[in-house]
């Protein structure tokens, strides 16, 4: 979230696209409450189905899953066309301005520089006309034809209301009344705040839904606003904390970047990061990135990570691919490339897509690990379960080692929530049985594995036999002792840069935040955005004081938010160029001639003069994006893509199947039903319900009586034009497997009409396996397409076909 929870109780516009947070995230969900309640909030849902969320809502409007895009370039349309632009901000705060090189286009469905048989683009185009001095070129005016902002009026126009009707299905009444409620918003005094989940990234163009909800956002000056932001609703309690600590495949902690294999040395890595700002004055945070870099490595390789051998870089792995994601792994299981795999709080048998290659690729290991406190489907993905699971043991020799782990509510550490909040936690139980920490197992596979190779050595032992492991326990770090190590410490007294008699913090001492970190080795901090949680002040994650002195909402002193307790990012952008709040009543950092201050932590250096350095301090170019530059694989604008599975044609570019760049493996293509496929007429999508979570509940006897037994949901239309009876029983199958199910037919999902020709949903709920206590049944992923997103390859488990008939029942 750019935002937090509890800001949300100061919008006036909730908007729930992509998400059911009434359902999935349901104690979150009182803050939209609250600010309907409170200050008359309004609330918009658009999906697919008539959700808990659209239940509360002032206005639901329904959309075939997979086409946000069409719909949010959509209301850019509208808003650019009835001038609903706020252009005090989008002048001053996003690159509209900026002149883009003469060789970037759109056409066809296309960006230049697509290769088909990459699946990528040449990107040299995508980016800012660069003047002499080295800065970006700009037109104030905004008349060059090549600015951002003319070249963003091109590429929506084609997004008008009828278009959206027929690409969505939302009927064109219902979206100019979501168009002209947002629309509102462009006003400085009136913020809407998006909360989004997996609605928006389990697509193969995720990254892009978002991306075109950010960009309307900058639009509507709602960035960096109370009450306003992009406001991601993570899942798992500390999934936030994942992407944080860097447990995606291609990061370091705090969002660095893993080297490639053609990073040979450091200084050929650091070439490419730190940028230098593209224009005058601007502050560029990452030019600090050495020092972020450096840091990591000290808490990596301690004492072993040295100037003169650049900090042990060459002990980093390094990436031969764009990176290691779920899809990869498995694809490279099955290919019998990848024959071991430890599996720690992760079911994949049942989470990942195409269930029948996850069986597969798990039946072609040496060997499998997991780290569970449940017995789960993946443990057993090789016992028969009959229809639930049918598989051939006596052809499986893959070896599975059950660690029995405790589960996070036994356990002491941190999470973070979605508002970036590092929330300690305590113990709330003893573990059963023979279960231990995943501290202690994770330390036993490490100091076994350090002795071996001490021993025996190796052909790489240098990493792991230098890693650095000074703790009290070496064989169960405590929670406390690694929150230190990630906030970071002084190892020789640091001073200040500017003032160089004054300690920012002594020798052996926490830093106080990552403004103390320095790239000469003399810090250490394994997560720099993390910086500040656990310091000489004690440990800030722990603090549980509910004041809010002026009720914005911040809760300054609960908890610690990264980074440096900052709640809302890019707050310098809720003043205006003379540092004045473009809303009165909204105020959250201000300029009083000398510095910023306000109700939260700036996220400007204090004395940055306002007209001079630009709110988007990450950007080189100090403002936000409206055209990404290169930073986005499948194009600097979203466009219309259809799922690689869809019941119509793409009606923007014809002749393009899905996302060009998105993730696909070659033996996959052959897997997926033909567009407007006869044999899978109908448009699937996968979802959670509020009786259970995924597939640990189904192991508790309340839960697995409250939601008992595995269903589909379909329309009353569908089930007359199928002969399927309430309750009763049928058959569902896409080109990758089959399922059986109970029939939940209901008014909440009806027949879109796409083009002209209705498109009949199905509705999938995720949480039934073949262990536990509730019934056995099926998920959707024996069904689901394993194809993953462009950018971030999350699979596309929301938009797939399938076909449905009715079957006598029940199942075995
Ligand atoms: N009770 C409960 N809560 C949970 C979980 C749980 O298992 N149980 N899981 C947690 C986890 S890990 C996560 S990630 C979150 C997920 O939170 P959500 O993303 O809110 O959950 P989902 O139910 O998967 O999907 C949300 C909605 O997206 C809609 N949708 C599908 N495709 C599209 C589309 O293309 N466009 C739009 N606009 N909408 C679409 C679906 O109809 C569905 O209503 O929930 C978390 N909370
Ligand atoms: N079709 C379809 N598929 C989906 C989705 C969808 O919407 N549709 N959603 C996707 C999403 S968003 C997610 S997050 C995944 C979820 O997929 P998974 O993460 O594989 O599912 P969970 O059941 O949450 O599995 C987590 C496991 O962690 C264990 N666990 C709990 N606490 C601890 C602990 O402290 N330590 C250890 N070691 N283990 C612990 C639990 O017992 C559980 O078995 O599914 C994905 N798959
Ligand atoms: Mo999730």
């Amino acid at each position: 979230m750019t935002n937090s929870w509890t800001d949300i109780k100061n919008t006036d516009l909730v908007v729930i696209m992509g998400g059911n947070a009434a359902e999935a995230h349901p104690c979150g969900f009182k803050w939209v409450t609250e600010a309907k309640a409170n200050r008359g909030a309004r609330l918009i849902v658009v999906d697919p189905r008539f959700t808990r969320s659209a239940s509360v809502a002032d206005l639901y409007a329904p959309i075939r899953q997979g086409t946000d895009i069409a719909f949010l370039l959509g209301v850019i349309n509208h808003c650019i066309g009835n001038d609903k632009v706020q252009w005090g901000y989008v002048k001053a705060f996003t690159n509209a301005a900026y002149i883009v090189k003469d060789g970037f286009a759109y056409k066809d469905g296309l960006f230049t520089g697509y290769d088909e048989a990459k699946r990528g683009h040449d990107m040299s185009s995508w980016d800012y006309v660069i003047g002499d001095d080295g800065y970006a070129v700009v037109d104030d005016t905004l008349n060059n034809p090549r600015c951002v902002w003319n070249l963003l009026k091109e590429h929506v126009s084609a997004y008008t209301p009828e278009m959206v009707e027929r690409i969505c299905g939302t009927p064109k009444d219902k979206f100019l009344k979501v168009a002209e409620m947002v629309a509102e918003c462009s006003s400085p005094t009136k913020v809407m705040t998006s909360m989004y989940a997996l609605g928006w990234t389990q697509h193969s163009k995720g990254s892009q839904n978002i991306r075109a909800m950010a960009m309307l956002q900058l639009i509507l000056g709602n960035i960096g606003m109370r009450g306003g932001g992009m406001n991601a609703l993570r899942g798992h309690s500390n999934i936030q904390g994942l992407t944080d600590v860097g447990l995606m495949s291609n990061l370091l902690p705090g969002y660095m970047t893993l080297p490639n294999e053609k990073e040979v040395d450091f200084d050929t890595y650091m070439s490419t990061r730190g940028f230098k700002p593209l224009r005058p004055n601007q502050m560029s945070y990452w030019q600090n990135y050495r020092k972020f870099f450096v840091s990591f490595l000290k808490a990596m390789w301690g004492s072993a990570a040295t100037p003169e051998n650049t900090f042990a870089y060459d002990w980093l792995p390094k990436l031969d691919v764009p990176g290691y994601d779920v899809l990869r792994a498995f694809e490279l299981m099955n290919q019998g490339k990848m024959t071991g795999y430890i599996c720690q709080g992760f079911n994949p048998l049942l989470a990942i897509p195409n269930r029948a290659k996850a069986t597969a690729s798990l039946s072609k290991l040496k060997f499998l690990v997991t780290m569970d406190p449940l017995d789960t489907e993946t443990a057993r993905f090789w016992e028969n379960h009959g229809e639930f699971n049918d598989v051939d043991s006596s052809q499986i020799h893959t070896e599975v080692i059950q660690l029995p782990s405790t589960c996070f509510a036994e356990d002491e550490g941190s999470l973070t929530n979605s508002s970036r909040w590092l929330q300690w936690h305590w113990p709330g139980g003893t573990p059963p049985g023979e279960a231990k920490t995943d501290n202690w197992i994770m330390a036993q596979i490490h100091v076994r594995l350090k002795e071996l190779y001490r021993k025996e050595g190796g052909k790489f032992p240098d990493p792991i036999i230098n890693l650095d492991w000074a703790y009290a326990d070496p064989d169960e770090p405590a929670a406390e002792e690694l929150a230190k190590e990630i906030n970071g410490r002084a190892l020789a007294t640091v001073y200040d840069t500017a003032d160089p008699a004054k300690v920012v913090a002594e020798a052996g001492k926490l830093v106080p935040s990552f403004a103390a970190l320095r790239d000469d080795g003399s810090t250490s901090s394994a997560c720099w955005i993390y910086s500040g949680c656990f310091n000489e002040n004690g440990n800030n994650m722990a603090r549980r004081d509910t004041s809010d002195p002026d009720e914005t909402g911040a809760y300054l002193k609960w908890a610690f938010s990264w980074p440096v307790n900052r709640r809302i990012l890019y707050n310098r952008a809720s003043a205006d160029l003379s540092g004045k709040a473009w809303d009165p009543s909204r105020k959250l950092i201000e300029w009083d001639g000398a510095k910023w201050s306000g109700y939260d932590v700036p996220d400007i250096a204090p004395t940055a003069k306002p007209a001079d350095v630009g709110p988007f301090i990450m950007n080189p170019e100090g403002v936000s994006r409206l055209f990404t530059r290169t930073m986005m694989r499948d194009g600097p604008f979203p466009a219309h893509y259809e799922p690689f599975e869809s019941p119509v044609a793409n009606l923007v570019a014809p002749a393009v199947r899905g996302n060009p760049a998105a993730r696909v493996f070659e033996d996959d293509f052959k897997q997926f039903a033909e567009p407007a496929s006869k044999e899978f007429p109908y448009a699937a999508t996968s979802y959670r319900l509020t009786e259970h979570f995924h597939y640990w509940t189904k192991h508790v006897w309340v839960n697995a009586v409250l939601q008992p037994e595995f269903f589909v949901e379909i329309s009353e239309e569908l089930a007359v034009e199928k002969g399927i009876a309430k309750g009763g029983w049928v058959r569902v199958w896409s080109k990758r497997g089959s399922v059986k199910a109970k029939a939940v037919v209901t008014k909440r999902i009806k027949p879109l009409i796409c083009d002209g020709k209705p498109v009949h949903v199905v509705g999938i709920p995720l949480h039934w396996g073949f262990t536990g206590a509730a019934k056995k049944g099926f998920g959707p992923n024996s069904l689901t397409p394993f194809v993953g997103d462009a950018n971030i390859e999350t699979p596309e488990y929301k938009a797939f076909l399938v076909n449905i008939e009715p079957i006598a029942g029940p199942v075995a």
